[in-house]
């Protein structure tokens, strides 16, 4: 049995893409972030760190998006969800571990300036700078996607779920997504995917207003 501990907009969404294109059977465990739900005692038994998303596969948790994925695809072979040839599913993996340890951060010192400066003098210095690189981080998905549909090529793989995840930040942001016209296009193509769609207006996304 597969439970998905997420909350709606958050990074989590990547795995809820991921276990709706897999076809997956699992039960939803909303955990509101902005009611500071992540810091229950109940929840912490299932995440120490307080963060979602989290899996439980079968009594047993898996934590960070980069791994739910590639269980994810591992799990479900015959939807084809990463490449099948070695490097490049080693390549997914290294882009997800990318969005995960840089492209993620730099949005959370734009969100959360308080986390990286204690001084609140600093605080608008290093949010300015956070959303800047953030910025300069979806230029580079957009160049990822040229000349192709989705982030490993041309076939769709879990990757893709990760990726549109920023996007949605990007828009909340009010950075100009639009002049981004790859990652525009495959914004709109994701939206074309009924999973995708599904996981979308189940969290009331930003990327569907
Ligand atoms: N690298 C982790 C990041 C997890 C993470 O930071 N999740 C955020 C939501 S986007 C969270 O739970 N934040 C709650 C908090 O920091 O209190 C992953 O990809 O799963």
């Amino acid at each position: 049995m597969l439970t998905l501990y997420f909350c709606p907009g958050a990074c989590s969404t990547a795995s809820h893409i991921g276990l709706e294109e897999a076809g997956a059977q699992y039960v939803e465990k909303p955990i509101m972030l902005p009611k500071g739900e992540q810091k229950t005692d109940a929840y912490l038994k299932i995440n120490p760190r307080g963060k979602v998303p989290a899996l439980d596969v079968d009594g047993k948790i898996l934590t960070e998006n980069t791994a739910i994925l590639a269980y994810i695809a591992k799990a479900f072979p015959d939807k084809k969800l990463m490449p099948a040839d070695p490097f490049e599913a080693a390549r997914g993996i290294s882009t997800m571990a990318w969005f995960s340890n840089i492209v993620h951060p730099s949005y959370t010192h734009y969100m959360r300036p308080e986390r990286f400066a204690a001084d609140a003098v600093a605080q608008p210095s290093v949010k300015e700078t956070g959303k800047k690189t953030f910025w300069t981080h979806l230029q580079e998905i957009d160049g990822l996607l040229a000349g192709q549909d989705f982030i490993m090529g041309k076939d769709f793989s879990v990757v893709d779920g990760y990726a549109l995840v920023f996007y949605g930040w990007g828009l909340r942001a009010e950075l100009p997504m639009k002049e981004l016209a790859n990652y525009t296009a495959f914004k709109d193509r994701m939206l074309q995917r009924p999973a995708v769609k599904k996981v979308l207006v189940s969290e009331d996304s930003v990327l569907i207003k």
